[in-house]
Protein backbone atom coordinates (compact mmCIF):
# COMPACT_ATOMS: atom_id res chain seq x y z
CA UNK A 1 0.00 0.00 0.00
CA UNK A 2 1.35 3.16 -0.78
CA UNK A 3 2.22 5.50 2.49
CA UNK A 4 1.86 9.49 2.75
CA UNK A 5 4.40 10.67 4.66
CA UNK A 6 4.86 14.93 5.26
CA UNK A 7 7.92 15.99 6.56
CA UNK A 8 8.03 19.55 7.48
CA UNK A 9 11.11 21.49 7.99
CA UNK A 10 11.10 25.21 9.13
CA UNK A 11 12.82 27.69 6.80
CA UNK A 12 16.34 29.53 7.94
CA UNK A 13 14.85 28.54 11.23
CA UNK A 14 16.85 30.90 14.19
CA UNK A 15 17.26 33.97 11.37
CA UNK A 16 13.79 33.40 10.69
CA UNK A 17 12.36 34.00 14.22
CA UNK A 18 15.11 37.19 14.47
CA UNK A 19 13.42 39.22 11.47
CA UNK A 20 9.84 37.67 12.55
CA UNK A 21 10.50 40.57 15.74
CA UNK A 22 12.59 42.84 13.64
CA UNK A 23 11.06 42.85 10.65
CA UNK A 24 13.34 45.99 9.47
CA UNK A 25 15.75 43.34 8.83
CA UNK A 26 13.69 41.45 6.19
CA UNK A 27 15.72 42.48 2.70
CA UNK A 28 18.83 42.06 4.96
CA UNK A 29 21.59 39.63 5.65
CA UNK A 30 21.19 38.12 8.62
CA UNK A 31 23.44 35.89 10.43
CA UNK A 32 22.77 34.26 13.58
CA UNK A 33 26.28 32.67 15.72
CA UNK A 34 29.30 33.74 16.70
CA UNK A 35 29.83 37.52 17.20
CA UNK A 36 31.91 37.97 13.96
CA UNK A 37 34.42 40.74 15.81
CA UNK A 38 34.87 42.47 12.51
CA UNK A 39 36.51 39.71 11.10
CA UNK A 40 38.72 38.81 13.71
CA UNK A 41 35.77 36.53 15.75
CA UNK A 42 36.22 32.90 16.48
CA UNK A 43 33.05 30.45 15.41
CA UNK A 44 30.43 29.54 13.34
CA UNK A 45 27.26 30.50 11.76
CA UNK A 46 24.29 28.56 13.37
CA UNK A 47 22.18 29.76 10.66
CA UNK A 48 21.79 32.40 8.00
CA UNK A 49 18.81 33.52 6.18
CA UNK A 50 18.24 32.86 2.15
CA UNK A 51 19.37 36.64 1.56
CA UNK A 52 23.15 35.49 3.49
CA UNK A 53 23.07 32.31 1.57
CA UNK A 54 23.35 34.50 -2.05
CA UNK A 55 27.05 35.55 -0.43
CA UNK A 56 27.77 31.46 0.09
CA UNK A 57 27.34 31.97 3.80
CA UNK A 58 25.89 28.82 5.19
CA UNK A 59 25.39 26.51 8.55
CA UNK A 60 28.85 25.90 10.15
CA UNK A 61 30.95 28.48 8.01
CA UNK A 62 33.44 29.94 10.16
CA UNK A 63 32.32 33.34 11.31
CA UNK A 64 35.26 35.05 10.26
CA UNK A 65 35.69 33.88 6.76
CA UNK A 66 31.53 34.91 6.66
CA UNK A 67 32.47 38.35 7.78
CA UNK A 68 34.95 38.64 4.49
CA UNK A 69 32.53 37.21 2.64
CA UNK A 70 29.47 40.08 4.02
CA UNK A 71 31.13 42.64 5.88
CA UNK A 72 27.06 44.23 6.25
CA UNK A 73 25.10 41.77 7.14
CA UNK A 74 23.46 41.50 10.60
CA UNK A 75 25.40 39.51 12.81
CA UNK A 76 22.97 38.67 16.19
CA UNK A 77 23.62 35.91 18.69
CA UNK A 78 21.55 32.92 19.14
CA UNK A 79 18.70 33.27 21.64
CA UNK A 80 18.39 29.38 22.61
CA UNK A 81 15.05 30.19 25.27
CA UNK A 82 13.29 31.77 22.43
CA UNK A 83 13.63 29.04 19.40
CA UNK A 84 12.52 26.37 22.21
CA UNK A 85 9.23 28.35 22.92
CA UNK A 86 8.90 29.05 18.76
CA UNK A 87 9.74 25.13 18.26
CA UNK A 88 7.17 24.28 20.58
CA UNK A 89 4.53 26.68 19.60
CA UNK A 90 5.53 24.93 16.35
CA UNK A 91 4.88 21.54 16.97
CA UNK A 92 1.77 22.32 18.98
CA UNK A 93 0.62 23.07 15.55
CA UNK A 94 1.75 20.04 13.54
CA UNK A 95 0.76 17.27 16.11
CA UNK A 96 -2.57 18.03 15.49
CA UNK A 97 -2.49 17.22 12.00
CA UNK A 98 -2.07 13.66 12.63
CA UNK A 99 -1.67 10.51 15.40
CA UNK A 100 1.42 9.75 13.81
CA UNK A 101 3.61 12.29 14.51
CA UNK A 102 7.71 12.24 15.19
CA UNK A 103 9.16 15.34 16.11
CA UNK A 104 12.68 15.68 15.07
CA UNK A 105 15.45 18.57 16.79
CA UNK A 106 13.95 21.55 17.05
CA UNK A 107 12.70 22.43 13.35
CA UNK A 108 11.58 19.18 11.65
CA UNK A 109 8.86 16.81 12.16
CA UNK A 110 7.01 14.15 10.59
CA UNK A 111 3.45 13.34 10.39
CA UNK A 112 2.03 10.18 8.73
CA UNK A 113 -1.14 11.06 6.72
CA UNK A 114 -1.86 7.73 5.31
CA UNK A 115 -4.93 6.93 6.93
CA UNK A 116 -6.19 10.83 6.81
CA UNK A 117 -5.99 11.51 3.45
CA UNK A 118 -7.01 9.87 0.43
CA UNK A 119 -4.58 10.93 -2.05
CA UNK A 120 -1.61 12.72 -2.36
CA UNK A 121 -3.86 16.26 -3.24
CA UNK A 122 -5.41 15.90 -0.71
CA UNK A 123 -2.43 15.32 1.48
CA UNK A 124 -0.91 18.33 -0.25
CA UNK A 125 -4.13 20.78 0.75
CA UNK A 126 -3.36 19.45 4.44
CA UNK A 127 0.29 21.05 4.03
CA UNK A 128 -1.14 24.10 2.54
CA UNK A 129 -3.07 24.28 5.71
CA UNK A 130 -0.21 23.19 7.87
CA UNK A 131 2.24 25.80 6.02
CA UNK A 132 -1.07 29.20 6.79
CA UNK A 133 -1.71 27.94 10.14
CA UNK A 134 2.22 28.30 11.32
CA UNK A 135 2.58 31.46 9.32
CA UNK A 136 -0.04 33.00 10.93
CA UNK A 137 0.24 31.68 14.30
CA UNK A 138 3.95 31.45 14.90
CA UNK A 139 5.14 34.14 12.06
CA UNK A 140 7.65 31.84 10.52
CA UNK A 141 7.44 29.95 7.07
CA UNK A 142 8.50 25.93 6.78
CA UNK A 143 9.06 23.95 4.13
CA UNK A 144 6.90 20.56 3.42
CA UNK A 145 7.83 17.72 1.60
CA UNK A 146 4.92 14.77 0.38
CA UNK A 147 6.22 11.45 -0.33
CA UNK A 148 5.61 7.78 0.14
CA UNK A 149 9.09 7.37 2.40
CA UNK A 150 10.31 9.21 5.50
CA UNK A 151 13.54 9.75 3.59
CA UNK A 152 12.35 10.99 0.40
CA UNK A 153 9.74 13.39 2.53
CA UNK A 154 12.54 14.66 4.01
CA UNK A 155 14.65 15.19 0.54
CA UNK A 156 11.52 16.71 -1.04
CA UNK A 157 11.13 19.54 1.81
CA UNK A 158 14.63 20.87 1.02
CA UNK A 159 13.24 20.78 -2.37
CA UNK A 160 11.43 23.70 -2.55
CA UNK A 161 13.11 26.07 -0.15
CA UNK A 162 11.84 28.66 1.17
CA UNK A 163 8.07 28.00 1.91
CA UNK A 164 7.52 25.12 -0.38
CA UNK A 165 5.76 22.24 -0.58
CA UNK A 166 7.26 19.45 -2.89
CA UNK A 167 4.78 16.58 -3.79
CA UNK A 168 6.63 12.60 -4.74
CA UNK A 169 4.22 10.61 -6.25
CA UNK A 170 5.58 6.83 -6.38
CA UNK A 171 5.74 6.88 -9.63
CA UNK A 172 7.89 9.93 -9.89
CA UNK A 173 10.13 9.25 -7.39
CA UNK A 174 13.11 8.16 -9.68
CA UNK A 175 12.70 10.73 -11.99
CA UNK A 176 12.56 13.22 -9.16
CA UNK A 177 16.01 11.92 -7.57
CA UNK A 178 17.87 10.66 -10.40
CA UNK A 179 19.94 14.02 -11.59
CA UNK A 180 20.31 15.24 -7.90
CA UNK A 181 23.95 14.99 -5.78
CA UNK A 182 24.21 12.25 -3.68
CA UNK A 183 24.91 14.66 -0.91
CA UNK A 184 20.70 15.19 -1.02
CA UNK A 185 20.09 12.33 0.95
CA UNK A 186 20.77 12.31 4.39
CA UNK A 187 23.83 11.44 6.04
CA UNK A 188 25.98 11.56 2.65
CA UNK A 189 28.09 14.95 4.11
CA UNK A 190 30.88 16.44 2.01
CA UNK A 191 33.25 14.09 3.60
CA UNK A 192 31.44 10.73 2.95
CA UNK A 193 30.79 12.16 -0.79
CA UNK A 194 34.05 11.59 -1.45
CA UNK A 195 34.04 7.46 -0.79
CA UNK A 196 31.21 7.30 -3.35
CA UNK A 197 32.41 10.14 -5.98
CA UNK A 198 35.56 8.15 -6.41
CA UNK A 199 33.83 5.32 -7.09
CA UNK A 200 32.05 6.66 -9.91
CA UNK A 201 28.33 7.61 -8.10
CA UNK A 202 27.84 11.01 -7.91
CA UNK A 203 24.00 11.40 -9.08
CA UNK A 204 21.72 9.40 -6.79
CA UNK A 205 20.97 8.34 -10.61
CA UNK A 206 24.23 6.49 -10.33
CA UNK A 207 23.02 4.72 -7.31
CA UNK A 208 19.64 3.55 -9.23
CA UNK A 209 21.64 1.86 -11.91
CA UNK A 210 23.93 0.15 -10.02
CA UNK A 211 22.83 -3.14 -8.73
CA UNK A 212 22.48 -3.65 -4.99
CA UNK A 213 25.06 -6.50 -4.76
CA UNK A 214 27.46 -4.10 -6.07
CA UNK A 215 26.51 -1.15 -3.65
CA UNK A 216 27.13 -3.69 -0.77
CA UNK A 217 30.35 -4.93 -2.22
CA UNK A 218 31.51 -1.26 -2.22
CA UNK A 219 30.10 0.61 0.31
CA UNK A 220 28.78 -2.45 3.22
CA UNK A 221 25.85 -1.63 5.13
CA UNK A 222 26.20 2.24 4.14
CA UNK A 223 25.53 0.98 0.65
CA UNK A 224 22.69 -0.77 1.01
CA UNK A 225 20.92 1.72 2.65
CA UNK A 226 21.33 4.64 0.00
CA UNK A 227 20.41 1.83 -2.46
CA UNK A 228 16.72 1.50 -0.59
CA UNK A 229 16.69 5.25 -0.06
CA UNK A 230 17.07 5.85 -3.90
CA UNK A 231 15.15 3.31 -4.80
CA UNK A 232 12.20 4.15 -2.60
CA UNK A 233 12.51 1.37 -0.29
CA UNK A 234 12.32 2.99 3.59
CA UNK A 235 9.67 0.90 5.55
CA UNK A 236 10.35 3.42 8.78
CA UNK A 237 7.37 4.22 10.80
CA UNK A 238 6.61 7.76 12.27
CA UNK A 239 6.56 7.81 15.64
CA UNK A 240 5.66 9.80 17.93
CA UNK A 241 8.33 9.74 20.37
CA UNK A 242 11.81 9.09 20.08
CA UNK A 243 12.68 5.73 19.60
CA UNK A 244 15.62 5.75 22.28
CA UNK A 245 12.37 5.75 24.79
CA UNK A 246 11.95 2.48 25.38
CA UNK A 247 9.97 2.66 29.20
CA UNK A 248 8.42 5.33 31.41
CA UNK A 249 9.00 4.85 34.99
CA UNK A 250 8.86 6.33 38.45
CA UNK A 251 10.29 5.33 42.00
CA UNK A 252 10.06 6.51 45.39
CA UNK A 253 11.85 6.37 48.84
CA UNK A 254 10.46 6.30 51.88
CA UNK A 255 11.46 8.24 54.66
CA UNK A 256 11.37 5.74 57.24
CA UNK A 257 11.15 1.95 55.91
CA UNK A 258 7.58 0.79 56.07
CA UNK A 259 5.42 -2.32 56.45
CA UNK A 260 2.19 -0.62 56.17
CA UNK A 261 0.16 -1.82 53.27
CA UNK A 262 -1.98 1.72 52.95
CA UNK A 263 1.52 3.55 52.98
CA UNK A 264 2.71 1.25 50.63
CA UNK A 265 -0.49 1.04 48.49
CA UNK A 266 -0.53 5.21 48.33
CA UNK A 267 2.74 5.07 47.08
CA UNK A 268 1.79 2.91 44.43
CA UNK A 269 -1.05 5.12 43.13
CA UNK A 270 0.90 8.11 43.77
CA UNK A 271 3.84 6.87 41.21
CA UNK A 272 0.75 5.34 38.97
CA UNK A 273 -0.41 8.61 38.76
CA UNK A 274 2.43 10.73 37.93
CA UNK A 275 3.36 7.89 34.85
CA UNK A 276 -0.07 8.21 33.93
CA UNK A 277 -0.06 11.91 33.09
CA UNK A 278 2.98 11.92 31.29
CA UNK A 279 1.17 8.59 29.34
CA UNK A 280 -1.84 10.50 28.78
CA UNK A 281 0.07 13.52 27.34
CA UNK A 282 1.95 11.93 24.91
CA UNK A 283 -0.57 9.14 24.11
CA UNK A 284 1.30 6.02 24.81
CA UNK A 285 0.11 2.57 25.11
CA UNK A 286 2.46 -0.29 26.24
CA UNK A 287 2.62 -3.71 27.41
CA UNK A 288 4.72 -4.56 30.30
CA UNK A 289 4.42 -3.15 33.86
CA UNK A 290 7.01 -3.96 36.37
CA UNK A 291 7.13 -3.63 39.96
CA UNK A 292 10.38 -3.05 41.42
CA UNK A 293 10.74 -3.14 45.52
CA UNK A 294 13.65 -2.97 47.67
CA UNK A 295 13.82 -3.73 51.25
CA UNK A 296 15.56 -2.68 54.36
CA UNK A 297 19.29 -4.14 53.69
CA UNK A 298 19.33 -3.04 50.01
CA UNK A 299 17.54 -6.37 48.72
CA UNK A 300 15.98 -5.56 45.15
CA UNK A 301 13.55 -7.42 43.41
CA UNK A 302 11.78 -7.00 40.15
CA UNK A 303 8.96 -8.27 38.61
CA UNK A 304 6.86 -7.90 35.26
CA UNK A 305 3.87 -8.47 33.91
CA UNK A 306 3.63 -8.92 29.95
CA UNK A 307 -0.22 -8.81 28.34
CA UNK A 308 -1.23 -10.02 25.11
CA UNK A 309 -2.07 -6.37 23.88
CA UNK A 310 -1.31 -2.78 24.72
CA UNK A 311 -3.67 -0.75 26.97
CA UNK A 312 -3.50 2.51 29.15
CA UNK A 313 -5.21 2.09 31.58
CA UNK A 314 -4.59 3.63 35.43
CA UNK A 315 -6.21 1.49 37.61
CA UNK A 316 -5.62 -1.69 35.81
CA UNK A 317 -2.00 -0.72 36.25
CA UNK A 318 -2.67 -0.41 39.73
CA UNK A 319 -4.07 -3.71 40.22
CA UNK A 320 -1.09 -5.40 38.26
CA UNK A 321 1.29 -4.36 39.94
CA UNK A 322 -1.05 -5.48 43.27
CA UNK A 323 -0.82 -8.59 42.25
CA UNK A 324 2.92 -8.77 41.57
CA UNK A 325 3.37 -7.34 45.23
CA UNK A 326 1.48 -10.11 46.35
CA UNK A 327 4.21 -12.58 46.32
CA UNK A 328 6.25 -10.48 48.94
CA UNK A 329 3.54 -9.56 51.58
CA UNK A 330 4.81 -12.11 53.91
CA UNK A 331 8.24 -10.83 53.55
CA UNK A 332 9.26 -10.47 57.59
CA UNK A 333 11.62 -7.24 55.94
CA UNK A 334 9.95 -3.39 55.87
CA UNK A 335 10.40 -1.86 52.46
CA UNK A 336 12.85 0.93 51.86
CA UNK A 337 11.92 2.02 48.08
CA UNK A 338 8.74 1.09 45.18
CA UNK A 339 8.97 1.90 41.65
CA UNK A 340 6.93 1.11 38.56
CA UNK A 341 7.85 0.77 34.84
CA UNK A 342 5.96 0.69 31.93
CA UNK A 343 7.83 -0.73 28.95
CA UNK A 344 7.36 -1.86 25.32
CA UNK A 345 5.99 1.44 24.48
CA UNK A 346 3.68 2.40 21.22
CA UNK A 347 2.54 4.90 20.18
CA UNK A 348 -1.22 5.78 18.20
CA UNK A 349 -2.49 2.73 19.25
CA UNK A 350 -6.01 2.50 20.32
CA UNK A 351 -6.11 1.72 24.00
CA UNK A 352 -7.65 -0.91 24.75
CA UNK A 353 -10.08 -0.32 27.61
CA UNK A 354 -10.36 -2.16 30.94
CA UNK A 355 -13.01 -4.40 31.54
CA UNK A 356 -14.10 -7.72 33.35
CA UNK A 357 -12.25 -10.02 31.22
CA UNK A 358 -8.41 -8.08 31.33
CA UNK A 359 -8.62 -8.39 34.86
CA UNK A 360 -9.23 -12.40 33.75
CA UNK A 361 -5.53 -11.91 32.13
CA UNK A 362 -3.93 -10.66 35.62
P1 LIG B 1 18.37 23.43 9.65
O1 LIG B 1 16.96 23.00 9.41
O2 LIG B 1 19.47 22.56 9.17
O3 LIG B 1 18.62 24.85 9.03
P2 LIG B 1 17.66 26.09 8.89
O4 LIG B 1 16.28 25.82 9.41
O5 LIG B 1 18.35 27.24 9.55
O6 LIG B 1 17.65 26.35 7.35
P3 LIG B 1 16.83 25.58 6.21
O7 LIG B 1 15.90 26.60 5.67
O8 LIG B 1 17.86 25.16 5.23
O9 LIG B 1 16.14 24.44 6.86
O10 LIG B 1 18.61 23.67 11.19
C1 LIG B 1 17.64 24.23 12.06
C2 LIG B 1 18.26 25.15 13.08
O11 LIG B 1 19.28 24.47 13.81
C3 LIG B 1 18.96 26.35 12.47
O12 LIG B 1 18.10 27.47 12.30
C4 LIG B 1 20.05 26.65 13.41
C5 LIG B 1 20.37 25.35 14.09
N1 LIG B 1 21.65 24.82 13.55
C6 LIG B 1 22.82 25.10 14.23
O13 LIG B 1 22.81 25.75 15.29
N2 LIG B 1 24.00 24.64 13.71
C7 LIG B 1 24.08 23.93 12.54
O14 LIG B 1 25.16 23.54 12.09
C8 LIG B 1 22.84 23.64 11.84
C9 LIG B 1 22.87 22.87 10.55
C10 LIG B 1 21.67 24.11 12.39
MG1 LIG C 1 15.20 24.10 8.81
Amino acid sequence: MNRLIVHCDLDCFFAAVEIRDNPQYKDKPVIIGADPKEGKGRGVIATCNYEARKYGLHSAMPISQAYRRCPHGIYLKPNGKKYLKVSKEVMEILENYSNEFQRVGADEAYLELTEKAKNYEEAERIAKDIQKEVLEKVGITISIGIAPTKSLAKIASDENKPNGVTVVKPENTSNFLKDMDITRIPGIGKKTKVYFYKNGIKKIGDIINTPLHKMIELFGKHGRWIWNVANGLDNRKVKEFHEERKSISAERTFYTDTDNFNELLSKFEEINKKIHKSIIKHQITYKTVTLKIRFEGFQTYTRSKTLPFHIQDEKYVLSIILHLFREFSNNKKKVRLVGVKLSSLERNQKARQTNLLNYALI
